[in-house]
């Protein structure tokens, strides 16, 4: 399977995946066709951009990698063309399998390897070198990082974690630091500025896919690399990194190895669009990499994964894995008779959660949706519960709202939990505000427990009749 960007390209354009975009612009066009491609929904292929305006050809962005289930499939291993239910119910199995198996594949230290390519140091560093693009209109500047890789150590435990934290560009030497309270690149740095020491810090800013998903996602820390071998099923390779003495992946396309210094912060990091669909966050006071070396292969690629409005195309993968990892997660913690869980892309995987299950108590979807509003998975910047019964598709918005409609009474069916985890992303807060706090919404449409036998019969076929009439009838009326 390879952990090299340039395979996996190959990869998905000889499944009609990719589309080559030559002579667009890093500013607004890169990321404006970005988002147009994926507003034609799950069809739209990864794109390929090179031959940018201001830049070598080769000098080159892809965008809308793992934006599919097709090419998440392909990325993975997975069977195509299944359903949204089934890809979670894979997942489901493949996540817990992977993690036992990251024993058996720490990363391997190699001495070369193509990152080492080009190397520039002290004043050669100029991250204008790459075609970084300016992805929305009011985005403050140009994030050369966005579906990147940082790596930091824990200086207590030396372990590596891998996070994606987006980056601005401030100067030819200077990125931005964006990372969420809680997140832990952002407690890895925050260790080493209590102690008056500098952070080492790498960003890798193009490799393949996998990166971004377990960058991408609440893996326990320290698990990354060995994730991405266990995926793959051969070791990652790296090279210690000279100046930070951090692990770099060795295919990375672009690194840059730096230090995040204590009370080095900028005021002008952002606005950027973010993954709600707005630039909630606006500019605010943020610490920096200061990087002091550059280390690039010949016709470097950028993955950029900018966010844009809910669905987005570059947080789509985490709707599988998260739904699936909360899933699990609920099952161990003891719950009952989970049947479904979606954190809908409609939602950036967040704000929404809908949860199937077979109530077997008086009181069981209640407890589903608050226990589960809360766990760690799924705690961060929601909004909004749902819980169905399992005849309802989780995954299908039609028939959750046919279900919230029809089967809940708002004043019998809706709770509120207060001053819950937000950020400020949350478009809702006021940038004012000292503490990001926000309330969740508990919607129970399941059928009302005690006359749920009685409840009225919903409209719906004999499967089999249904199979008869489109053996017949489906091919004239398209079915
Ligand atoms: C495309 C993309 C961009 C992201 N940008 C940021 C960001 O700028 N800051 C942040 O704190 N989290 C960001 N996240 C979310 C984190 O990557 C995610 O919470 C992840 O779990 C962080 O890794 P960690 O668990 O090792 O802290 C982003 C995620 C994706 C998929
Ligand atoms: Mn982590």
């Amino acid at each position: 399977m390879g952990s090299d960007l340039r395979a996996w390209i190959n990869m998905i354009e000889d499944a009609g995946q990719l589309s080559r975009i030559e002579g667009a612009h890093w500013d607004l066009e890169i990321g404006c066709i970005s988002g147009l491609s994926w507003e034609k929904g799950l069809q739209g292929p990864a794109i390929l951009f090179d031959r940018i305006a201001d830049y070598p050809a080769g000098y080159r962005v892809v965008t809308n990698t793992i934006s599919n289930p097709d090419r998440i499939a392909l990325t993975l291993g997975f069977p195509k063309g299944l359903s949204l239910r089934e890809y979670v119910e894979i997942f489901r199995k493949k996540l817990p399998e992977w993690r036992t198996m990251t024993e058996n594949f720490p990363p391997q230290t190699v001495r070369d390897g193509p990152v080492l390519e080009n190397v520039d140091s002290g004043k050669d560093v100029d991250l204008f070198k790459f075609p970084a693009p300016r992805y929305n209109p009011l985005d403050g500047g140009r994030y050369i990082g966005t579906g990147n890789a940082i790596i930091t150590r824990d200086p207590d435990t030396g372990k590596v974690n891998i996070g994606t934290y987006r980056n601005m560009i401030h100067d030819s030497k200077t990125a931005g630091f964006f990372i969420a309270p809680g997140k832990h690149g952002r407690l890895d740095y925050e260790k080493y500025h209590a102690r008056n020491e500098a952070c080492p810090v790498l960003i890798s800013l193009g490799h393949h896919p996998l990166f971004l998903m377990a960058g991408g996602v609440e893996l326990p820390t320290g698990s990354e690399y060995s994730f991405i071998g266990a995926i793959t099923g051969e070791p990652l390779k790296i090279i210690r990194e000279e100046i930070t003495g951090l692990p770099m992946p060795a295919d990375s396309e672009i690194v840059l190895a730096g230090w995040s210094r204590p009370g080095k912060v900028r005021h002008d990091e952002g606005p950027f669009g973010e993954w709600t669909g707005y630039y909630a966050s606006r500019e605010q006071a943020t610490p920096v990499v200061e990087i002091e070396r550059v280390y690039h292969r010949n016709d470097p690629i950028i993955l950029g994964a900018p966010p844009s409005r809910p669905p987005g195309a570059n947080t789509f993968f985490r709707t599988f894995i998260r739904s699936a990892l909360l899933h699990n997660q609920l099952e161990e913690c003891g719950l009952r008779e989970v049947k479904g869980v979606w954190q809908s892309e409609l939602g950036g995987s967040r704000l929404l959660l809908i949860i199937s299950i077979n109530q077997k108590y008086a009181g069981h979807a209640r407890q589903t949706a608050l226990f589960a509003s809360q766990s760690p998975l799924a705690a961060f910047m929601g909004r909004y519960v749902i819980v169905v019964d399992e005849d309802i598709d989780p995954t299908n918005i039609y028939d959750v709202l046919w279900a919230v409609l029809t089967r809940s009474d708002p004043e019998k069916d809706i709770d509120v939990v207060r001053r819950a985890w937000s950020s400020s992303l949350d478009p809702v807060i006021p940038k004012t505000a000292t503490a990001h706090f926000s309330s969740r919404a508990i919607i129970d449409a399941c059928k009302p427990y005690e006359w749920r036998q009685e409840f009225a019969d919903a409209i719906t076929f004999d499967p089999e009749l249904v199979v008869k009439m489109k053996k017949i009838w489906g091919k004239q009326l398209g079915l």
